[in-house]
Formats: structure tokens, sequence, C-alpha cells
């Protein structure tokens, strides 16, 4: 493999913190337009205006889609996902230029920013109502918010340390989530061509065929997918190989394959039977749960509560009973929120 690497420091993390966090606080006032209320007495009619600001009302008009909408969503996005494959394919045996963010493990290369921009250009233009989460425009401040309105969440490279290496275990993943809930997840390995997609309620798919997780409810016979991640933070890398000697004589084994959204999908395709992490992002994930959740799986939070997308923190199972027996083993870790 060709591995001319050209390396870059990102813009110090603390600027970005700091830029983050007051972004956050700014996007959360909006104000709409006061409103025209009628006060009718008994003899005549008279306008008040009450300045009262209200919040938040104008939208919910916005958010209820139906099926004919969300086939137009699926059917653009997958357009521009099998595009944006195009792009990957192209630079993954080229020289990459690649960008150290919040430390020496944690990569970004130009061909992640450049498929972003293209699906995120793309999908607001197409729905100009719509919002996004982008792992590298959070990685540039932009604040990472989940609303109830559509949202796109994008990960224009999962695995990306494996791309710059050459190592075709990477995808471009891809998910609207409206309410604060999933409706579509695309999982793309444009290298190994597999197109795993799920709609909820419409089922879960690898290259149009239909997928289901796995049957296997005992950990002696379960194999999981689990990562070593892009921090070197020690308490987490304890927690890390802390679990792995916990798990690995119960199971039938452990894989690491450098991608949550890959785990998810191979999860989905029953051809492993757990995954978990912290420390992944809602980008990570946002694709994998209506994929796994279509397939049948079982999808939480690792301390068996219910999936917080922006938490860190994902478990999915081939099944509630797996997820039941897996769940008891493992030490918790609670990284800071997206
Ligand atoms: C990666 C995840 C992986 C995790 C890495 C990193 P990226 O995403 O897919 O599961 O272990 O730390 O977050 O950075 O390649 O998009």
């Amino acid at each position: 493999m060709d591995s001319q690497w050209r390396f870059v420091r990102h813009p110090s993390a603390t600027a970005k913190q700091q830029l983050r966090a007051s972004n956050k606080i700014a996007s959360r006032i909006e104000l709409v337009p006061p409103v025209r209320s009628y006060v009718v007495v008994v003899s005549g009619v008279c306008a008040v205006d009450l300045k009262f600001p209200r919040l938040r009302v104008a939208r919910t008009r916005k958010m209820d889609v139906d099926d004919s909408q969300l086939q137009l969503y699926f059917d653009t996005v997958l357009e521009l996902t099998r595009n944006a494959g195009k792009i990957v394919r192209e630079h993954h045996n080229k020289g990459k230029k690649v960008t150290i963010k919040s430390c020496d493990v944690d990569l970004v290369t130009e061909t992640d920013q450049q498929v972003e921009k293209l699906l995120v250009t793309s999908l607001l233009t197409k729905f100009p109502g719509h919002k996004y989460i982008g792992e590298e425009a959070v990685a540039d401040g932009k604040p990472c918010e989940l609303t109830d309105e559509p949202t796109w969440i994008i990960d224009p490279v999962d695995g990306t340390m494996n791309f710059v290496h050459g190592y075709p275990n990477f995808c471009i993943s891809v998910a609207l989530w409206i309410k604060k809930k999933p409706s579509i997840g695309i999982i793309y390995n444009p290298i190994l061509e597999l197109m795993f997609t799920a709609q909820t309620g419409k089922g879960a798919f690898l290259n149009g065929n239909r997928i289901s997780t796995s049957s296997v409810k005992d950990l002696e016979k379960g194999l999981l997918a689990m990562e070593f991640g892009t921090s070197r933070d020690p308490e987490k890398m304890a927690v890390v190989m802390e679990n792995t000697q916990i798990l690995l004589p119960l199971l039938h084994g452990i894989r690491s394959s450098g991608s949550a959204a890959l785990n998810m999908a191979m999860v989905a395709m029953g051809g492993a039977d757990c995954y978990f992490e912290f420390g992944i992002h809602v980008w990570d994930i946002a694709a994998g749960v209506p994929l796994i959740q279509e397939a049948g799986g079982f999808v939480s939070d690792p301390a068996g509560g219910e999936l917080d997308p922006l938490s860190r923190r994902v478990l999915v199972a081939s099944n509630e009973e797996f997820a039941k027996k897996i769940i008891p083993h493992l030490k918790q870790h609670y990284p800071e929120r997206d």
C-alpha cells in the first residue's frame, strides 16, 4: 500500500471547546413574532397586542413526515451516498493529507471533509428546512445539537484510521432522525461494496437483500465487536483493557474492526452478536440504530437503560436476552457528552 501520509495539526482543541460551549448557549434561544389575540366583550370586539414571545410552536407543523416524503428522502440520500462512495474509492489507494485532531490517533483526511461537504450541501439544498450534525462540522465548532426537526447525522468516513492505512474496513454513515428518533440509516463500504440500508418500519437490507440479527442467546456462543478507540485517556484505556480481560473467557471471540457503524452492521446481518463502546459520537451510531432495530436486534445504553444518542455510550445485540447476559459483566465508563 502506498502509505504517503502528510500529517498536519488541527487548530488546538481548547479554543474549539470554548467556541463550542458559547455556541451551544447562543443557539438555544429563539423568539417567534408576537401574536395578535382577541378579547370578546359582550357589547363589542377590540384587538389587543399581547407581546408575549412564544417558543417552538411554529415548528410543530414541519415535523410530521408522510411515507412518500420519507421515500423521497431515502432515494435522495441513497444516490448521494453512492456518489460519495466514488470519491472515497478514488482516494483509497492514493497518498493522503492527514490532519491530527484531538490526539495522534484521532485523524481526519481531506476525503472526510470533501464527502461531508458534498452530502451536507446536497441534502440541505434539496431539503432547505432540515438540520444536520456532521463529524467534521462539529470538529470545526458547530454545535452538536439534536432537536425534533428532521436532522441528517453524517460520518463521512467512519473508520478513518483504517482509511488512512488502506485497510478496507471503513464506510460512509448517514442517518435521518426526526423528533429525536431514527427514520433512515445508510452504511456504505464502497471498497467491499456493502450497502446496508434501513427505513423505520420497512426492514433492514444488505445490497437489497433483507437481513436479520442472529438467534444466539448464550455468551459462550457469542462473537463480540469491541474497540480500543481513538482516545488514549488512561482511565478510558484501563476500562477497555479490564472489559477485554473480563469478557474474553466468557465468549466465542472478540473482534475489533475499527468502525462503530460497520460493527453495528455486522450485528444487524447476524455476523456478530453484540457491540458496545464508550467514547463514540452520535455520528458513529446514528445509522446503525435503525439498522439494528429493523433487523430485529436490541439497542440500549451499556448499563441497560434506554439509548441516549448524545451520551457517547452504546450497546447493541442480536436480542435482548444476549444483552441482559453481557451487561452485568461490563465495567462502565461515562465520557463527556456530545
Ligand atoms: C471511529 C469509530 C470507532 C472508534 C474510534 C472512532 P471515526 O470513528 O468508528 O468505533 O473506536 O474511536 O471514533 O473517527 O473513524 O469516524
